[in-house]
């Protein structure tokens, strides 16, 4: 190792303070972007703000970002490289001998079996830069293309789309433009709980402008509930429902045509393919199963408001047919020229928070690096300007067929860097089951254990996390930001771009791979944007390749292009055409007809539709850390329709079983009429590191788009069967505790701890015999086994070290009464006999599962509070607090308000379940 480490220090990549000793960085989750102001504590925490001069939140956090600050612990933490050794056990090694390691065996299987028996797996939580060197490594010096990413389930029919339409893979619009719209159309997205504070600008606008907003999903999201209009389509349809858009507008004189005829070409053969798959209002509306009143109402808005924004997200990309939606939404914006000007265009929200610069950095198999592609002429461009040794001359394997290959046996060598492939690829117990065949399986990691790690990995490598490491981001507005470390790097943690770079230098392509820092890597990457790029290309950055390490270090969030001759940055791309195609038209695209890829058949009648919820993210190994966020949706369930809960004998508040070709979960049962008839929907955030049996992308089939390769996360043919518990109950700890096999069993971040939601069917003096092994036989007990009652405690001094309680499914305490007993520091006599109790104590009445994550405020509270007279957000806000920091609850409080005021009594008695 070399003996001064740049990457050790924290004077690089620490400037500029903010205020009073705030340092500027952007939030580590989703592709809004949001600038973040965090001010260390000394002791490994900080204190985490809004920055209010970050031009994509103004100050703004949501529930997510607020927490950050709650997700910094050392705990879970991958300190030191390790490797597998002899005896199958993971031992801690020196950087040098992990390098060394890695490096060889690498080189021996390329030597052995060439270029395409190895792969790496990346991930839009990497930094341009670290992207930047191991796409640099894998495509130019190992010499093959399987390098690929999670992008690759998340935004790829978005870039497939847009390089068909525009001829790159350009978002036309910028942020603005959702505040300056009359309309916006949000298809397949649920923002309010996805991309909050793009949500909340967008609410601002309706407020202010009085904007109207058509919300296009099979579910009624919290997105709708602000919504003029929701259209609750059959899944898989958008395309029919854009396509009969498409005519309408032809046939209603609401085209552009001086705009189609100088910018675009194929507008014919769309509009008769249109014709065929929706040519009518009615035949839209069979289509799509609207009523025809709703379509036609869809229909006319759009035609008549000349600033339209098309926001869409996974409810259009994760599809087998994900590119042509993209393209049914585009070709609407084009043939109307509402295309890159103030208030207009299609805007694809991205996930995560380096999705665009993983696309700018050409991580995808089938990219090259600054949004080149795989032509001779581009080849030939990379080629030279990174004096390849051995560039990759055709595309690689995009991600579901590189884990096919590699079940195949025909990759051999895997380094998966910042993702977690075992739990997010569809038919993910195929995925895990190809990870255990690899010759060489390394993983990047911040966590010490998750289902990846656990696959089997052979070699561990300690990568620094938000708050350690430095660099850039792009969001969705192609606005490129600085992350900026304000903590001292965890152990050993390393930078991603250092660690590649290392292994690079051991193979042997050491003068390609000097580089001592970001800003060295950015001014690499931006010096290729702009190489032999006379405007021919989008992706720009110019202007930004001789900053100075200080510039870097200062750098204000910019958005491309941002050209060397002309360093003006452009916020919007189109207006007057200027695509990038050979006759810089667009092209307007005739979609296949839409169908599903999989029917459903009488043993599996029903489609489970896959996603997220509002404070998790992903497979939670960040935001599984904060009990704040923990205290929304702290199990995995999956919503059903209450016909559907009656058909198939499922209830609220019970388990069951949800049933695929490929896989099943048992999960907590939610009936509500958000959900559509026929189908099902589960959040993705569930692991085996986190709960038993609730991994969902187990049961995800694994068809792909033709175009782009994104897998159809949202429509697998599914059934679902009751699955009884007798006991239920939860337990506490100071720390982490294994359950009994035979449990069920969610892990939630508690204050003070972990907790564990539990479920199971063993008896009670079993639960008491594993108590007994985990805290010994001191215990405070109240047993009641007749009654299948069994509550425990293990005090150490005043505290609460651990506890049990396991009981009938309603009365096996109060988790949020005895919650709050736990996270105290002392309980007194009286607190002490009534948590056995399992009751409330004086002053602990239970406040129900909590909206307001930023100030603890209960569901029971806040439907108290409706009922005895607050009718808006502001009134429960102005009484309860919630809802007034991050606002990202106020869908929800407008729900609730509206189920809680309904005459109806099962809207009341909603209100009070779900
Ligand atoms: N809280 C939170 N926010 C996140 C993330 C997170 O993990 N948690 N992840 C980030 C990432 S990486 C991403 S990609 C984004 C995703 O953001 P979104 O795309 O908004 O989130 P999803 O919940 O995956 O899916 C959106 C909606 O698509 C709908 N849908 C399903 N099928 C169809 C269909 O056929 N047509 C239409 N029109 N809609 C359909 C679903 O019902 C769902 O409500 O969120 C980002 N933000
Ligand atoms: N069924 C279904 N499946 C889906 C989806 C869906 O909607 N439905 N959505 C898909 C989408 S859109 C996405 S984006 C994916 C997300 O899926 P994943 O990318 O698999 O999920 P994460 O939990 O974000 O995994 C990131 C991992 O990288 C680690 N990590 C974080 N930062 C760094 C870093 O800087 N360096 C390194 N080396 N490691 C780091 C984290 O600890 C974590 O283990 O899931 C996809 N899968
Ligand atoms: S909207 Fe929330 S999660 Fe997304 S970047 Fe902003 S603060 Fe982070
Ligand atoms: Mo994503």
């Amino acid at each position: 190792m070399t003996a001064v480490d740049p990457t050790r220090s924290l004077s690089s990549g620490r400037a500029p303070r903010g205020p009073v000793g705030a340092i500027r960085t952007t939030c580590a989750y989703c592709g809004v972007g949001c600038g973040v102001l965090a001010t260390p504590d000394g002791r490994g925490g900080a204190a985490i703000s809004g920055d209010p001069e970050h031009p994509a939140n103004f100050g703004r956090l949501c529930s997510k970002g607020s927490a950050l600050g709650e997700t910094l612990g050392l705990e879970d933490r991958l300190l030191y490289p390790m490797i597998r050794c002899s005896k199958g056990t993971m031992e801690q090694v020196a950087w040098s001998d992990a390098l060394d390691h890695v490096a060889s065996r690498f080189a021996h299987i390329v030597k052995r079996d060439g270029p395409g028996a190895v792969a790496f797996y990346l991930s839009g939580q990497l930094l341009t830069e670290d992207y930047y060197v191991a796409n640099k490594l894998m495509k130019g010096f190992i010499g093959s293309a399987n390098v690929d990413t999670n992008s690759r389930l998340c935004m790829s029919s978005s870039v497939a789309g847009q390089r068909r339409a525009f001829g790159a893979d350009t978002v036309p619009g910028c942020y603005e433009d959702l505040e300056q719209a009359d309309l916006l159309v949000l298809v397949g997205s649920n923002a309010a709980w996805c991309h909050p504070v793009l949500y909340q600008r967008m609410l601002a606008n309706k407020q202010k402008r009085g904007a109207r907003m058509v919300v296009i999903d099979p579910r009624r999201t919290d997105t709708a509930g602000d919504a003029e209009l929701f259209l609750g389509l059959k899944p898989g349809t958008d395309t029919a429902l854009f396509s009969g858009l498409l005519v309408h507008l032809a046939d209603n004189g609401a085209l552009d045509p001086d705009y189609i005829e100088r910018y675009t070409g194929g507008f014919d053969e769309a509009l008769a393919r249109a014709r065929s798959i929706a040519g009518s209002v009615g035949a839209t509306a069979l289509a799509t199963g609207l009523s025809e009143q709703d379509v036609a109402d869809f229909f006319r808005i759009f035609a008549a408001t000349p600033r339209v924004v098309t926001l869409y997200s996974q409810g259009v990309n994760q599809s087998a047919q994900g590119t042509d939606k993209v393209n049914a939404i585009i070709n609407c914006h084009l043939a109307t020229g509402r295309i890159g000007k103030p208030g207009a265009s299609p805007f694809s929200l991205t996930g995560q928070p380096n999705a665009m610069g993983g696309r700018e950095v050409g991580g995808l198999a089938n990219q090259l690096a600054a949004h080149m592609r795989f032509t001779p002429p581009d080849i030939d461009r990379v080629r030279r300007f990174w004096k390849a040794s051995r560039i990759a001359t055709h595309e690689g394997l995009k991600a579901v067929q590189m884990f096919e290959a590699i079940a195949r046996g025909e990759i051999k060598a895997l380094w998966v860097i910042g993702t977690n492939p075992a739990v997010s690829l569809p038919d993910a117990d195929a995925a895990r089951a190809a990870l255990k065949k690899l010759e060489l399986f390394v993983v990047s990691e911040n966590v010490r254990s998750n289902d990846t790690v656990n696959a089997g990995a052979h070699v561990l490598l300690p990568a620094q996390a938000w708050g350690e490491k430095s660099g850039t981001v792009t969001n969705s507005e192609r606005r490129i930001s600085r992350q900026r470390a304000f903590l001292e790097p965890a152990g050993e943690a390393r930078p991603d771009w250092w660690i590649v770079s290392e292994v690079a230098k051991r193979l042997g392509f050491g003068a390609a791979f000097d580089f001592n820092s970001a800003a060295d890597i950015f001014r690499e990457h931006a010096a290729l944007s702009a190489f032999e790029n006379s405007g021919g290309r989008d992706f720009d950055i110019g202007a930004l390749q001789s900053l100075s390490d200080q510039a870097f270090d200062a750098l204000t969030p910019v958005q491309w292009p941002t050209r060397q001759d002309n360093s003006q940055p452009q916020p919007r791309f189109f207006a007057n055409g200027g695509f990038f195609s050979s006759d810089f038209k667009a092209r307007f695209i005739a979609p296949e007809i839409p169908a599903l890829r999989t029917e459903t058949t009488a043993g599996r009648p029903l489609r489970l539709n896959t996603g997220r919820i509002r404070d998790q993210w992903h497979t939670m190994t960040r935001s599984g850390l904060s009990p704040r966020l923990g205290q929304h949706l702290p199990e995995p369930f999956v919503e059903v329709h209450p016909d559907d809960a009656l058909k198939f004998g499922v209830t609220d508040g019970s388990f069951a079983r949800v049933t695929t070709d490929h896989g099943q979960c048992t999960l907590k049962v939610v009936v509500s009429e958000r959900q559509q008839r026929g189908m099902l929907f589960a959040p993705i955030h569930w692991s085996e590191a986190t709960a038993t049996g609730s991994r969902v992308g187990a049961l995800v089939a694994p068809f792909t788009d033709p175009f782009s390769g994104q897998p159809e996360n949202k429509a697998t043919p599914a059934s679902i069967t009751p699955y009884e518990y007798v006991f239920r109950g939860f337990a506490l700890s100071r720390t982490p505790l294994a359950l009994p096999d035979h449990a069920w069993w969610a892990r939630v971040a508690v204050p003070g701890g972990h907790g564990y939601l539990l479920a199971d069917n063993a008896d009670l003096a079993g639960w008491q015999s594993w108590l007994r092994s985990v805290a010994g036989d001191d215990l405070a007990e109240y047993k009641d086994f007749g009654g299948g009652v069994y509550r425990a405690a293990y005090f150490a001094s005043d505290r609460i070290e651990a506890c049990l309680f396991i009981g009938p499914a309603q009365d096996a305490g109060d988790w949020n009464v005895v919650k709050q007993l736990f996270a105290a520091d002392r309980l007194d006599d009286e607190q002490r006999r009534m948590l056995l109790s399992g009751k409330s104590t004086d002053g602990l009445a239970s406040a129900g599962p909590i909206v307001c994550a930023c100030f603890g405020v209960g569901r029971t509270t806040i439907c108290d509070s409706i009922a005895g007279g607050a009718h808006t957000p502001a009134e429960i806000g102005a009484k309860l607090k919630a809802g007034t920091n991050c606002g990202s609850c106020i869908p929800e409080l407008k729900r609730l308000i509206a189920q809680v005021g309904s005459t109806d009594p099962e809207q009341r008695q909603l209100a009070a379940a779900n």
